[in-house]
């Protein structure tokens, strides 16, 4: 310490990590933690905690904030709402995505992505990249540069004719990350298969939010889910499979780790909350407000989810935000209501919900535990992504990002949240906690009523490379090819 005592101690906390529980106090200087014990000297300022739960604040890894789209469809929340949201949510760092655009430069999409996030943002942030057009020069210079920088995770994608990569393409960025280190995040499904499926919908005149889920259904997730792994496999190198939907992805996973590959997995609220049901009938639209991809599937799947987040083959519990409006031509509906599924952007809002729904569905219902939680929605996702130890744990030298739990009953309205999109798919559900308080390195953002923090206050978080223990102890093994 530098100076004097503690800029803050909370008192009485019940502190949770991904490892243990106990009841102390903790002291904060300068937006660290320095001291976890009992009975601390008075702080300059003082929060009695009165044994309420406190958790490392939430790291969400995926979502999508200011993210230019196809027009006229738009994303409602920039930096300044969709961080706004989040911090009120428990969450006190993000990592969007700076996506390449084809035949330009991935440095182009960062320094994009650094405009509309500098000033702006009210919790940390990151950013992924997303891999659109990896060309000899990408591979070669620019990708191994900008993981050595702090961009250390990339999204590759196995659909849409704008963002995917062909196997070979993706065999190329593997290899990269095998030689620099890095995360390859993939969202697997088979393009081949949803393009004929939507041809064939469309042909017959299917084309209400429902079919979304006809044109995408589990085995799609499943052949891209199988072809992830083999390439991963092929290159034996780590890779991280995103929002993961339905139990058959689910059992590749399962078999992945079986065979001792370093297979990761992230899924999402929308898995755990929403079935195909949600996305209405043949001729109701209202389901437009529900399309997300992969779609959300039934109540088997569902389990089998938390039978995954319980049992540790997830990795991490990430929101997948996509923040499009119900109303206007800009959001869930181009064109008008009646829009054809193939035309509804993907994605639904969550990035303020995503902590509260687990602690209330997972931890308070009994699913899982609150160290498994604090696992899930800090610590694994600080490991996966170069951010630990700062960020994702309470220990000495960690930012003072903190989460301070209330446990109280109530009905979620769109009301409550501070995002700018003018719904929740979870609305009229029963939540069960909500945060009493946020802090972002020691400064109270959220005190349980208003937002307290300010557009700029977030800080860029350059990140090392993943540090996750390796899900099963596989014997190094050189592939015959190299
Ligand atoms: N993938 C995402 O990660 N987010 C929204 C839609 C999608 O397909
Ligand atoms: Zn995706
Ligand atoms: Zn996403």
């Amino acid at each position: 310490m530098t100076k004097q005592g503690f800029d803050l101690v909370l008192r009485d906390a019940v502190l949770a990590t991904a490892g243990d529980t106990c009841r102390a106090d903790l002291g904060i200087v300068d937006g660290r933690i320095v001291q976890i014990g009992r009975g601390l000297a008075p702080g300059m300022c003082e929060i009695d905690v009165a044994g309420r739960v406190v958790t490392p604040g939430g790291i969400d890894a995926h979502c999508h904030l200011d993210q230019p789209m196809a027009p006229p469809v738009k994303l409602a929340d920039d930096f300044f709402t969709g961080t706004r949201s989040a911090a009120c949510g428990g969450t006190t760092t993000v990592i969007p995505f700076a996506a390449q655009r084809k035949g330009a430069t991935v440095q182009a999409a960062i320094d994009d992505y650094h405009q509309r996030a500098g000033g702006r943002a009210c919790v940390d942030y990151a950013f992924h990249l997303i891999l659109t057009d990896p060309t000899p020069t990408v591979l070669a210079e620019e990708l191994p540069r900008l993981i050595e920088a702090g961009y250390s995770s990339f999204k590759l994608y196995m659909t849409y004719d704008a963002l995917k990569l062909s196997d070979a393409q993706i065999l190329d960025v593997l290899d990269v990350a095998r030689v620099h280190g890095g995360m390859a995040m993939i969202h697997a499904e088979n393009s081949d298969c949803i393009a004929w499926l939507t041809r064939r919908l469309e042909a017959s005149g299917r084309t209400a939010p429902r079919f979304h889920a006809v044109s995408r259904p589990m085995l799609v997730e499943r052949e891209g889910a199988h072809r992830a792994i083999a390439l991963s496999e092929l290159i034996d190198v780590p890779i991280l499979l995103v929002h993961i939907s339905g139990g058959e992805a689910v059992a590749q996973i399962r078999e992945a780790r079986a065979k001792g590959l370093n297979v990761y997995a992230e899924t999402c609220p929308q898995y755990l909350l929403l079935t195909a049901a949600d996305l209405g009938t043949d001729d109701s639209y209202f389901g437009a407000r529900c399309v997300c991809s992969p779609p959300p599937r039934d109540k088997s799947s569902q389990e089998q989810i938390w039978q995954g987040l319980a049992d540790g083959l997830f990795t991490v519990f990430s929101s997948d935000h996509s923040p499009f409006n119900l109303t206007g031509e800009d959001g869930k509906m181009p064109g008008g209501q009646q829009v054809a599924f193939r035309h509804i952007p993907n994605g639904i809002p969550g990035i303020e919900t995503r902590m509260p729904l687990l602690y209330s569905e997972g931890v308070l219902a009994g699913r899982i535990s609150l160290n498994r939680f604090v696992e899930l929605t800090a610590t694994q996702p600080a490991r996966a992504y170069g951010l630990y130890p700062r960020k994702g744990t309470l220990a000495i030298g960690s930012d003072a990002d903190l989460v301070i739990w209330e446990e109280r009953e109530f009905t979620l309205a769109n009301e409550h949240l501070h995002h700018a999109v003018d719904y929740t798919p979870y609305a009229g559900m029963t939540l069960r906690a909500w945060p009493a308080m946020t802090l972002l390195r020691g400064q109270v953002v959220w005190d349980g009523k208003r937002f307290t923090g300010a557009p700029g206050q977030g800080k860029f978080l350059p990140r090392g490379l993943p540090s996750l223990a390796p899900p099963s102890a596989r014997k190094g093994t050189r592939p015959d090819w190299r």
